[in-house]
């Protein structure tokens, strides 16, 4: 098998998250979820949350499916490295994502979210896409969708092409050579905890020196920026006039009219360009002078994050070949 979906922003003027349609169970319901390789629980909201903790969101209603099955005794609970969370229990179910259908899916239906969640009206749930020894079904682990998926598609991978206030694309089962320039780039990835972790080659700000030394972090495409040492974001925003770090507003920010250098970084020998307009992320509220940036420290996380802003500069191959390797290609 090999399948394609749309990653849809969900706010026009930046790119906080991405949503993907899919569908669940026999007739097919349609949910708009977020794809996350920083997580690896595939949960939505269903027709167990209360009815105040649902504000907007599509529901999936296990009971409307022909091919629901309660996963009895199962139970989830997760909590995301923003502080939103949700918890409930596990049925399975056919689930599609861009035409590859996996028969058996572990579906996380939700009993409880976070008000952040409910106050999110586009998102109607995650997909994990990070390995299967995150996944927090108890008494027994649950695989991701990819995991099940692999043994048909036509090659174990899946890619990311996110784009900038506009929909890209997930990938599954094949690398579309329409969507990249030049090589993809491979480096080892460690899979324990279970992220996506690689080592960056260094840094640049704008013209200046690249900088060689390494940056282990996790690529993730369910964080809207990226995350890394206090002394790679200070030699950032060095260049910028008038930025500063800002207790009140979490993170450095800067007038919008400042011109921000362009972010360098590499894989291997590859060089990646996070343009200026990417490093600018959105005004810290609407219409305010005051912008946030796309570059934040990762002291508080304590783990390196590409997120969105890197990702969306570059091609992703997510290389489910044991033992996984991530590539990277400019595009
Ligand atoms: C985000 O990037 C948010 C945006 C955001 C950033 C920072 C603070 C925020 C505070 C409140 C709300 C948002 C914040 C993404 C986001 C987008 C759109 C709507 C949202 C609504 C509610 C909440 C978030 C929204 N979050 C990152 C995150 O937690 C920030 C972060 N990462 C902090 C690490 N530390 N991303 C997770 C997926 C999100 C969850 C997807 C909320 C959207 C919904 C994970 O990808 C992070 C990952 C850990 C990381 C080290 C890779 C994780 O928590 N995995 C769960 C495992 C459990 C550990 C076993």
């Amino acid at each position: 098998d090999t399948g394609s979906a749309a990653a849809t922003p969900i706010d026009p003027r930046f790119d906080i998250a991405y949503v993907t349609p899919v569908t669940i169970g026999t007739p097919p319901q349609t949910l708009q979820l977020d794809l996350d390789t920083g997580s690896s629980d595939l949960w939505v909201f269903s027709s167990h949350t209360p009815a105040s903790q649902v504000r907007g969101q599509r529901i999936y209603a296990p009971d409307k499916s022909t091919t629901s099955k309660l996963l009895n005794g199962h139970t989830w609970s997760i909590t995301y490295g923003d502080g939103s969370g949700s918890r409930g229990n596990v049925y399975t179910d056919k689930f599609t994502i861009g035409g590859v259908t996996v028969k058996s899916q572990a579906i996380e239906t939700a009993q409880q979210v976070s008000s952040s969640f409910t106050t999110e009206d586009a998102i109607d749930g995650l997909v994990g896409l990070g390995f299967s020894t995150l996944n927090t079904v108890s008494p027994n682990g649950q695989l991701t969708f990819f995991d099940n998926a692999k043994p048909n598609l036509d090659s174990p991978v899946f890619t990311a092409d996110l784009k900038y206030m506009k929909p890209g694309t997930y990938d599954f089962g094949f690398i579309d050579k329409t969507k990249y320039t030049g090589e993809i780039t491979y480096v080892p990835v460690e899979t324990d905890p279970g992220y996506w972790t690689f080592t960056s080659s260094g840094y640049g700000v704008g013209s200046g020196t690249f900088s060689s030394s390494p940056i282990t972090g996790i690529a993730d495409t369910g964080t809207s920026l990226v995350y890394l040492p206090t002394a790679i974001v200070t030699a950032y925003y060095r260049q910028v006039q008038g930025a500063t770090n800002s207790r009140s507003y979490g993170g450095y920010v800067f007038p919008c009219n400042s011109t921000l250098p362009a972010f360098v970084f590499g894989v291997g020998e590859a060089k990646f360009t996070i343009p200026p307009s990417y490093m600018s992320y959105a005004a810290v509220t609407d219409g305010s002078p005051t912008c946030f940036g796309g570059l934040q420290s990762s002291s508080g996380i304590g783990v390196n994050i590409w997120g969105d802003v890197a990702l969306k500069a570059a091609f992703v191959v997510f290389n489910g070949e044991e033992p996984p390797t991530i590539g990277w290609a400019n595009k």
